[in-house]
């Protein structure tokens, strides 16, 4: 066995709810594919991120939010290691975004949630939790890299000790 461990996290979530964010704010290199939308831009493919800290290489992929790209999902799943549900902290949690965590649960990854614009004011992320089921759960904002990197990181370090030995 080498030094070098490589894991395939793939982030799942809502239309906007900040999955290109995360990846962008994590690894500044990271390419996507998007298209022009109201406000903005969206996924249309999939984003690609690297992050490498102690011979450890993450590579972190996302997914399209709206419905129609099942496809692109499901393409973008294979073969993942671990998986992250994002939800938007300052709109109710939707139907799309409970077929994710239901589809995650069915796909028997490991998987947890992070839930994003913690840093809004009058936003309540403990209403949050015990919503989707026995997964861990944390409070983060898509935009601030120190956050996400400790929970991504410790993520992945779950997702180490679970394959030790089996690669
Ligand atoms: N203030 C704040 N804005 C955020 C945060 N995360 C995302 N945004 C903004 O929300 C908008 C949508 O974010 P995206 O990262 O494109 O969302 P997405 O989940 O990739 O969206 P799709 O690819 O369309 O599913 C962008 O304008 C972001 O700048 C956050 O944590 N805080
Ligand atoms: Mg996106």
């Amino acid at each position: 066995m080498t030094g070098e461990t490589k894991l395939k996290i793939v982030i799942f979530g809502a239309f906007g709810a900040g999955k290109t964010t995360m990846i962008r704010t994590l690894d500044p290199g990271a390419t996507h594919i998007e298209a022009n939308c109201a406000g903005g831009t969206t996924t249309v493919a999939l984003d690609f991120g690297r992050i490498q800290k102690d011979g450890l290489t993450v590579h972190l992929y996302g997914t399209p939010g709206q419905e129609r790209f099942g496809f692109a999902r499901e393409i973008v799943a294979r073969g993942m290691d671990g998986a992250v549900l994002l939800i938007d902290v300052s709109s109710p949690v939707d139907e799309f975004t409970r077929h994710l965590s239901d589809y995650l649960h069915g796909a028997q990854v490991p998987f947890v949630v992070f839930l994003n614009r913690c840093e809004n004011t009058g936003v309540h992320p403990d209403a949050f939790s015990g919503q989707f089921g026995s997964s861990g759960i944390r409070a983060v904002s898509a935009v601030d890299r120190q956050q996400c990197m400790d929970a991504l990181l410790e993520f992945a370090a779950t997702l180490t000790s679970r394959s030790r030995g089996h690669h």
